[in-house]
C-alpha cells in the first residue's frame, strides 16, 4: 500500500500524515496494550518523581512518562513495527534495508509543561536517496492542539542548521516561526525526518496526550556496542525479512554487519551463503 503522494509529501515538507493507520491491528486493542504497559509502569515512574531520580529520553520526568522497550509486554508492538500501511512507504523513505531502532510508549499528561524544547534528533547528516533517520508517531487518542502535540517546521529537514538554542524556549516556545501543530484523530500517524525542527508543546487540555513512537534507520546504521535484541523480538523475528527488519540480518546488504551473537535461520544461512560479503 504504498502512495506516492505520500512519498511527495513527506519530501516536500519532511513529514506526512497517514489516517487510520491502526486499522489492521484494532485501535481498542493498541489502547488497550497501551494502558497494560502504564499500568505496570507507572507506580515506578511516580516513585521516581517522589525521589527526583527519573531519567530517560522523551522528556521522562513531571511532564511525561516515557514507556522504553515495549515489545516486551506485547508482540502486538512487534507487528506494528511491521505495520503493513506504514512499512512499505518507510522503505522508499529510508531503504529496503529498513531496521526498527525504538519502540517507546508516551504519555505526557494533562495540564503539564512542554516535556521537551525544540530540537532535530542529531547533526544534518544526509543520504541523496535515504532519510538516515525517521520516526513514526502513532495517535492513541484525537490529538487537539492543546494537548501538548508534536510540533514542527515543515520544511527545516532541508536546513543546514538545527533550530536556535537560546529563541523560543519556555513561554517563547510557540513563537517560531512555521511552526505546525500535529493534530489528528485516533489511529493516525505522522512519519517524519528527524531533521526537522520540532518540539512537544504544554499540555493545558484536560486529556493525556498518548503516543507510540517507533524510529527507524537503514541497517547499515550501528550502535556500536548494543546489547543483544530481547529474547521477544529474537523470537518474532521468525523470517529474515523480520530480522532485517530487527536490525539482525541483512536481507539487502552486507552479511559482515549482521549481529554475530543470534543465530541465523536456516534460510537466511543460505542468503548468507550466496553473498559476497
Ligand atoms: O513528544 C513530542 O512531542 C516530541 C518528541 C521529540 O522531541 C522527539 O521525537 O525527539
Amino acid at each position: 500500500m504504498f502512495n506516492q503522494s505520500e512519498l511527495d509529501h513527506y519530501k516536500e515538507h519532511g513529514y506526512v500524515m497517514i489516517e487510520n493507520a491502526l486499522d489492521d491491528f484494532g485501535l481498542g486493542r493498541v489502547q488497550a496494550a497501551y494502558k497494560h504497559i502504564q499500568s505496570l509502569t507507572e507506580p515506578a515512574w511516580r516513585q521516581s518523581l517522589v525521589e527526583g531520580n527519573y531519567k530517560g529520553g522523551y522528556g521522562n520526568g513531571p511532564d511525561a512518562h516515557t514507556m522504553d522497550s515495549i515489545y516486551q509486554y506485547d508482540n502486538l508492538w512487534l507487528d506494528i513495527a511491521a505495520n503493513p500501511r506504514i512499512l512499505p512507504l518507510l522503505k522508499e523513505i529510508v531503504g529496503i534495508d529498513v531496521q526498527t531502532m525504538e519502540m517507546v510508549a508516551h504519555c505526557h499528561h494533562a495540564g503539564t509543561e512542554a516535556h521537551t524544547g525544540w530540537h532535530r534528533d542529531w547533526p544534518a547528516w544526509t543520504h541523496p536517496q535515504y532519510t538516515l533517520k525517521a520516526k513514526v508517531f502513532y495517535f492513541l487518542d484525537d490529538q487537539d492542539p492543546d494537548m501538548g502535540c508534536f510540533t514542527l517546521v515543515p520544511g527545516t529537514h532541508k536546513l543546514d542548521d538545527g533550530p536556535p538554542r537560546d529563541q523560543y524556549v519556555h513561554e517563547t516556545l510557540e513563537d517560531m516561526p512555521g511552526l505546525k501543530k500535529i493534530v489528528g484523530k485516533a489511529g493516525s500517524a505522522i512519519v517524519w525526518n528527524v531533521l526537522c525542527w520540532h518540539t512537544g508543546l504544554a499540555n493545558t487540555s484536560q486529556r493525556d496526550r498518548r503516543i507510540a513512537i517507533y524510529g527507524y534507520m537503514p541497517f547499515w546504521v550501528k550502535k556500536y556496542g548494543s546489547e543483544r535484541p530481547h529474547q521477544s523480538i529474537i523470537d518474532w523475528a521468525d523470517t529474515p525479512h523480520k530480522r532485517q527488519l530487527m536490525g539482525i540480518h541483512a536481507v539487502e546488504g552486507r552479511a559482515s554487519w549482521d549481529r554475530k551473537d543470534v543465530d541465523y535461520l536456516p534460510e537466511h544461512l543460505e542468503l548468507v551463503k550466496s553473498k559476497k560479503f
